[in-house]
């Protein structure tokens, strides 16, 4: 990346003020920023205010690859962390078109008309293309997005899998410390996407269509296993007697899986996002989950659980990154890369030969 697209890796469309009318102070800050001519102490003390152009400030500097932008969102995290209010984390997959930003817009709308603060992000690699689907959509969250208690946030672009999902548990933290008490992460499931997303939440939800079946729906198998709650959505209109055959369809194969060790039983619900059916039904169900795995540890352990696979992880895409960057790698990668190419070794002895130069 060149020095100036990372700087303008600072610039903000997120925080900007919806009206022109803004205190001189804060043009000043937003110049500042820009420039990064900011103290990083009082973006945290703002960002534990629960400011939120603070908080998408602290967010676009975890995004930044620019070594300084590290640092300081480093001395971020850390002085959050501590901060961190309690929340719960809500996955949400499904195809695209299946309504996940419209569920988002409604569900979100009722956590705050519960006086809830809701943080909505998203898991979204294929993204440098278009940006986050969430920021493409914000005209389906046009509600949610007015709420002074909602903050919504599109996917970090222009990375793999494994940076969107270091940056994306590291943005929680700070939704979290920023004082929002309910996460919700939407992924449209590509590739790995889902299992990456179902590892940082404490719940998640699989929205489904009546009527297609898994294949025309492009669910794998192993979705369906890791989901606390299938949720048929557009069950409205004429839709609604399908939604009714696919609730039950549903439900009689969940009893095929096995138990999850959260000792939950994974629910079939109906809803119309759309028409904001069935949404209050879904957090009373979120919070009978939250209850009982509270009660029996898992909820806690989970999230330990969660801590140690992403210490694995982030060492692993540390030393991943770290070998491929190697400059002396690059070129024998690229020499082995010739020779597999001339038939004249084998990828074992050249994975080998590699390995022994790092
Ligand atoms: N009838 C009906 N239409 C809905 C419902 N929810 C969403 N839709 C419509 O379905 C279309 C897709 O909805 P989105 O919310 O954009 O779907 P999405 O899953 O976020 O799609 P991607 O971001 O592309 O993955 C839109 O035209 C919505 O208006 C619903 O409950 N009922
Ligand atoms: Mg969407």
């Amino acid at each position: 990346m060149s020095e100036e697209q990372q700087k303008s890796a600072l610039s903000e469309s997120q925080s900007k003020p919806a009206s022109g009318n803004i205190s001189a102070e804060s043009a000043k800050k937003i110049r500042d920023f820009r420039k990064n001519k900011f103290s990083e102490k009082e973006l945290l003390k703002d960002l534990l205010k629960g400011n939120k152009t603070a908080l998408g400030r602290a967010i676009t500097l975890i995004e930044s690859n620019q070594k300084t932008h590290q640092k300081q969102a480093e001395f971020i995290i850390e002085g959050a962390l501590p901060h961190a209010h309690k929340s719960i984390r809500i996955g949400i997959t499904g195809v695209p078109g299946v309504g996940k930003s419209t569920f988002i817009e409604s569900f979100g709308s009722h956590l705050i008309d519960l006086g809830k603060k809701v943080a909505v992000l998203a898991v979204d690699p294929s993204s440098s293309v278009s940006h986050g689907s969430i920021l493409g959509d914000k005209t389906r969250m046009e509600n949610l997005v007015t709420k002074p208690n909602a903050f919504i946030r599109p996917s970090p672009s222009g990375e793999s899998l494994g940076g969107v999902a270091r940056k994306t548990r590291e943005s929680i933290l700070l939704c979290e410390a920023a004082g929002f008490d309910v996460i919700l992460i939407e992924t449209v499931g590509v590739g790995q996407s889902e299992t990456t997303v179902h590892s940082m939440t404490d719940f998640f939800l699989l929205l489904k269509l009546a009527g297609a079946g898994d294949e025309l729906q492009g669910i794998k198998r192993g979705i369906v296993e890791m989901a606390d709650a299938i949720v048929i959505n557009k069950a409205d209109g004429e839709n609604q007697k399908a939604a009714r055959d696919a609730k039950l369809e549903f439900k009689r194969a969940l009893h095929l899986y096995p138990p999850k060790e959260s000792e939950w039983k994974a629910d079939v619900k109906l809803c119309s996002a759309l028409y904001n059916e069935g949404v209050s039904d879904i957090w009373e169900m979120i919070t009978e989950f939250k209850s009982k795995v509270d009660e029996n540890g898992y909820f806690q352990h989970n999230r330990l659980e969660q801590n140690k696979f992403w210490l694995f992880q982030t060492v692993n895409d540390y030393l991943k990154s770290r070998f491929y960057e190697d400059p002396k790698i690059k070129t024998a990668l690229k020499e082995q890369l010739e020779l597999i190419e001339n038939n004249k070794t084998t990828a074992f002895a050249a994975a080998k030969h590699l390995l022994s130069l790092a």
